[in-house]
């Protein structure tokens, strides 16, 4: 749940890019931080080896400003996506608010995808989170790529997206998707905090 300090009026969500090794899951928030003017964010920290995978996670603190009274700042995590780094996701999912689920569009992905879904699914059951009532959105990023390299958006819907969340076209690199995505995710966590016990008033 986000947390939320009454006597300091504040509320802090967080967010966590998901999705396979590669996906463009640092690319997302690197596109975020690149628009933002300076006041609405903090600094962006990021852990990459040489070959651009993300060692850690990466984090980009945004301020909102004040929304009904609260002071309000979203926390953007992105995971490593290669498999071997389980034990990091895991640390970073705990007390996830919202997942941007990255997918690589790519046919050769398709795998990946799958496998980094059940993985992601597997990590909230280890912190007893109901992946049904998790706000996620899905985001089939690389469409810029020729066509004969990438899945049909329709495909990869009815694949990957069992939910029904909404989904977003994307190509991190222009910037296409990045914060249609950002948005979705930003209102569905925010939708859920303010139905829920203890919302502020
Ligand atoms: N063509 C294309 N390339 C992309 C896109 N998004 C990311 N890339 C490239 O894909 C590679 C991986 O992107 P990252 O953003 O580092 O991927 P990641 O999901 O953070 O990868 P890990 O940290 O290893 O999990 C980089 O070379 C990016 O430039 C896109 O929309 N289109
Ligand atoms: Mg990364």
């Amino acid at each position: 749940m986000p947390i939320v300090n009454y006597t300091a009026r504040e509320i802090t969500c967080k967010i966590v890019y998901c999705g396979p090794g590669g996906s463009g899951k640092t690319s997302n928030l690197l596109h975020v931080n690149n628009e933002l003017p300076e006041g609405r964010k903090g600094k962006m920290m990021s852990l990459a080896t040489e070959a651009d995978r993300t060692l850690f996670f990466d984090f980009l603190p945004l301020d909102l400003g004040m929304i009904a009274g609260f002071s309000t700042r979203l926390q953007l995590y992105s995971v490593p996506g290669q498999l071997f780094y389980e034990a990091t996701r895991r640390l970073v999912l705990q007390g996830v608010d919202g997942v941007v689920f990255v997918a690589d569009s790519q046919a050769r992905q398709l795998e990946d995808n799958i496998e980094s879904l059940q993985d992601l699914h597997a990590n909230l059951a280890v912190h007893n989170v109901d992946a049904r009532r998790l706000p996620i959105v899905m985001q089939y990023n690389k469409r810029g790529l020729p066509a004969g390299e990438i899945m049909p958006v329709d495909d990869l819907d009815e694949i990957l997206n069992f939910r029904g969340a909404p989904s977003f076209p994307a190509d991190a690199l222009a910037g296409t998707g990045v914060f249609e995505s950002l948005r979705a995710i930003s209102q569905m966590v925010f939708q859920r905090l303010d139905t829920s016990n203890g919302a502020p008033r």
